[in-house]
Parts: C-alpha cells; structure tokens; sequence
C-alpha cells in the first residue's frame, strides 16, 4: 500500500490555492509532478501515484510543477511556478532545459577533496540566485578532509550572509543540520557535480536508500553517473528532496541577474569606476583592479565573474538565433503544408 500525503505534505501554498477558480477546486484534481521519465510523468495527488503519458499538447513541464488533472486522470493545465531552475541543454544542443520547479531551497554540493572549486560554486550560486531560490552550500566528505574549516572560511568569504554547512553525507548524526530546510511541505533541490555525493545525502536523510550510489576510484575522485533520472522524494522529517543527476556540463544562459546577485561585491566595486561600460581591464580609474591591487579582491573572483558574463551572454546570443530559425523554420513548414492542402482542394 502507498502512503498517502496531504496537499501541505506535497507542498502546496497559498500561491498555488489563489490561481484555481472555484471550478477547478471542486472538479479538477491537484497533482505534483515528483519524477520523469522519457515519457511519461509520475504524479502524486492525495489518492496516490499516478503515471500521466506526455503529450505534445502539453507545456513543457519538469519535476515540482503543480497540474490540474481532470476526473478521468487527463492534463488540464500547469500552474504558475513561483521558482523555476532552468540551464543550457548539454552538448551542442542550445535549447534551454527545465531542472526543477517550486524549489524553495537549494543544496549547492560540493566535496572536500580534489572537487572542491569555488568558480564552480559561483556558478551554483548564480543559477540558484537567478531561480530566485536560497542557496545553502553543503560541502561534503567532511570525514575525509584535514581541514575543513579552511574550506567553509574560504566559502564564508565569497558572501557573509551565505548559509554554508559541512557534513559527513554518511553519518546520520552529521547530516541532521540540514533538517531545518528539510521540514514538512519544503521543496529542496540538490544540485553539484557527480560524485560529491547528492544521492549519499538523500539516503541518510530518508533514513533508507531509496537512491543507488556509486563509490568513486580513489586514484582521481571522479564521480561516474548514477543517478539517471530527477525525482522528488518524500523525507520522514516531511520535506521533498529532489536529487539531480550529476551536472557535468552545466552552462549558464540569461543568467546576468543572478551573477550580479552572486557577484555583490564586485558589483558596488564596478558603480565606483570612472567609466560606466568599464570592463575592469586596465582602465584608468577602474574601482575594481584597485580593489584587486590593495588585496581586497581576489583576482579569481573578478576572473570567474567576467567568466560567467561572457558565457551567459555567449548562450544567450544562441538560444535567440535558435529561436528564431526555428520560428522561420515552422513559417517554411506551415507554408508547404499549406501549398499541399491548396493543391489537393484545386484537384
Ligand atoms: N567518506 C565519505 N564518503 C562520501 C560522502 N558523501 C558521499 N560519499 C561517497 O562518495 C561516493 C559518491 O556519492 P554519490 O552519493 O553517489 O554522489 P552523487 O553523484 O553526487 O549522487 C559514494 O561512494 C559515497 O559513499 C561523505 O560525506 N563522506
Ligand atoms: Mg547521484
Ligand atoms: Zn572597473
């Protein structure tokens, strides 16, 4: 038998409440989108799990929506997400893909060993700040470091207001500072490079392995892929953890709010210099360089800013030619078919 979970217990809010009319209340059922498959989308309702097949006249959806479904179990329509996480689809593709939706929390991961990279958390930071979600950096393997401490100061640094936790993701005992995040109704994501150890968390905190996770070779610390799906998974301590499988490629597009929400500092440097478009190179009266030279600013983080403007700038630029050739494209189409259609009428 399935437990079954109340609508609170799957996460839904006010937000949510005040989108249905009172036709959709008393004739539709609420769903939560909580896995995905090639094709088809497991939900959960109060009744249960319920698997709902894609089709192309749905919207594209992703892990942590809220549908309407109709009393025959049919797609009637998405609501509106208050968080959304988004990035550039892997390898040459440049459409943009859904991550997770209605995540309240995000867990940036990332382990104490050789994987330990502070542009990468930047990186981490800056999606979660463009999603509009908290970000808390969970640095693991904390029982295999030395010191962890020079790593949570040099995480510290990047932002004082930064919620930064370290755990061993294998000891209950450890992993028990997270549950603040983790309590009934609350949406956390997990996000990080494979092999730091998303799937390890996930486990200790429901207590069982509901995730497979793979042992990493000791000789380069590099993670292989486990985790091949995302899922929302219902905690003890209430809240939903979504695992996601290890990003290896993850690129940033229209993202600048977030690496400027990411990069405050720099940000307050940058209003001081002399020219409003200064691009802190070797301009004279530039704040930032300054900044750098009286050893206020790490010069990696000025690197790693600039780093991520480009590239979100750089997909940005191809994701809108995209578009638009695929706009074009649909004209041409729609046009043959349409010539077709004519000629078959004239016959
Ligand atoms: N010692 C130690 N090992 C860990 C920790 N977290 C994860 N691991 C190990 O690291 C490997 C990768 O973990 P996994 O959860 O599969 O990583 P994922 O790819 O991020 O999901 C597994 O062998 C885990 O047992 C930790 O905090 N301490
Ligand atoms: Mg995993
Ligand atoms: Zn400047």
């Amino acid at each position: 038998m399935t437990h079954l979970y109340s609508l609170p217990q799957l996460g839904w809010q006010a937000f949510f409440q005040q989108q249905l009319t009172l036709e959709e209340w008393e004739h539709f059922n609420i769903a939560r989108i909580v896995a995905q498959e090639r094709s088809v989308l497991l939900v959960l309702t109060t009744k249960g799990k319920q698997s709902l097949p894609i089709t192309p006249a749905m919207p594209v959806m992703t892990v942590g929506d809220w549908i309407l479904l109709d009393s025959t179990g049919l797609f009637h329509r998405l609501l509106d997400r208050f968080s959304l996480f988004a990035r550039k689809a892997a390898g040459t593709k440049v459409a943009s893909q859904l991550i997770a939706a209605n995540i309240d929390t995000v867990f940036v991961v990332s382990s104490l060993n050789q994987d330990f990279n502070l542009n990468r958390i930047e990186r981490y930071l800056a999606l979660a700040n463009e999603a509009g979600v908290e970000p808390v950096v969970v640095l693991t393997k904390a029982d295999c470091c030395e010191n962890p401490q020079s790593y949570t100061q040099q995480v510290q640094a990047l932002d004082q207001l930064l919620m930064v936790v370290t755990v061993n993701s294998l000891d209950p005992d450890s992993v028990n500072k997270l549950e603040p995040w983790c309590c009934t109704g609350k949406t956390v994501a997990l996000l990080g490079s494979s092999g730091v150890g998303k799937s390890t968390l996930l486990n200790t905190l429901s207590g069982k392995t509901v995730q497979l996770t793979h042992s990493i070779r000791e000789d380069d610390d590099k993670g292989r892929h486990t985790t091949t799906g995302r899922s929302l998974h219902l905690l003890p301590t209430g809240g939903l953890l979504l695992d996601t499988p290890g990003m290896r490629e993850l690129q940033l597009a229209n993202c600048e709010h977030g690496i400027e929400e990411t990069f405050t500092d720099i940000r307050e440097l940058a209003t001081q210099c002399k020219f409003t478009d200064c691009q802190h190179q070797n301009e004279p009266g530039c704040s930032v360089r300054a900044a750098i030279n009286a050893g206020k600013l790490d010069e990696r983080r000025l690197t790693s800013y600039l780093k991520l403007m480009r590239e979100q700038a750089f997909n940005q630029a191809t994701l809108a030619e995209k578009r638009a050739r695929d706009r074009s494209l649909g004209r041409y189409y729609r046009s043959v078919l349409a010539e077709k259609s004519n000629k078959k009428k004239t016959k």
